[in-house]
């Protein structure tokens, strides 16, 4: 009887430990669409942009970029604690790219466009048993032309 009791106290207390977890994971949702970003050529024809990963958005989160011509995203997370990442992939398999940005880290991802189009482009990292970063709004477009 005893037992029976604690055991059931733990599990109401895991219960509202995970739901807890889950608001928390719902409040802090969402990016909003940025208005979309031309990303500049350099002298030296590389289009850069410089992208910031926050739990859980990308700014700026469309891109604009210039079909076959390099491209070069600084991916700056300014996050203490939580990983995130960059992927973009298309079915066809023309723009693949898939980058790790640790808590507080910058990382460069080079790739060339070969293909006009909207490239979605999120993070897919995710703390279980809560929804991806992707779900909690980190997404973002790509946008080829
Ligand atoms: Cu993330």
């Amino acid at each position: 009887m005893e037992v029976s009791r604690k055991f059931f106290c733990v599990l109401g207390m895991v219960g509202w430990f995970m739901a807890a977890l889950v608001a928390v994971g719902q409040a802090a949702d969402g990016s909003e669409p940025s208005p979309p970003i031309v990303v500049p050529r350099s002298p030296d024809g590389v289009q850069r942009a410089t992208v910031i990963l926050d739990s859980y958005s990308y700014s700026p989160n469309h891109l604009v970029v210039e079909n076959g011509k390099p491209v070069e995203l600084t991916l700056t997370s300014v996050t203490m604690i939580t990983p995130h990442n960059f992927i973009m992939k298309d079915s066809a398999g023309s723009l693949l790219v898939e980058q790790d940005v640790g808590a507080g880290r910058t990382v460069v991802a080079r790739f060339v466009p070969t293909q006009p189009g909207l490239f979605p482009f999120f993070c897919d990292k995710r703390l279980w048993p809560m929804p991806s970063h992707r779900d909690k709004g980190m997404e973002g477009i790509l946008e080829v032309k």
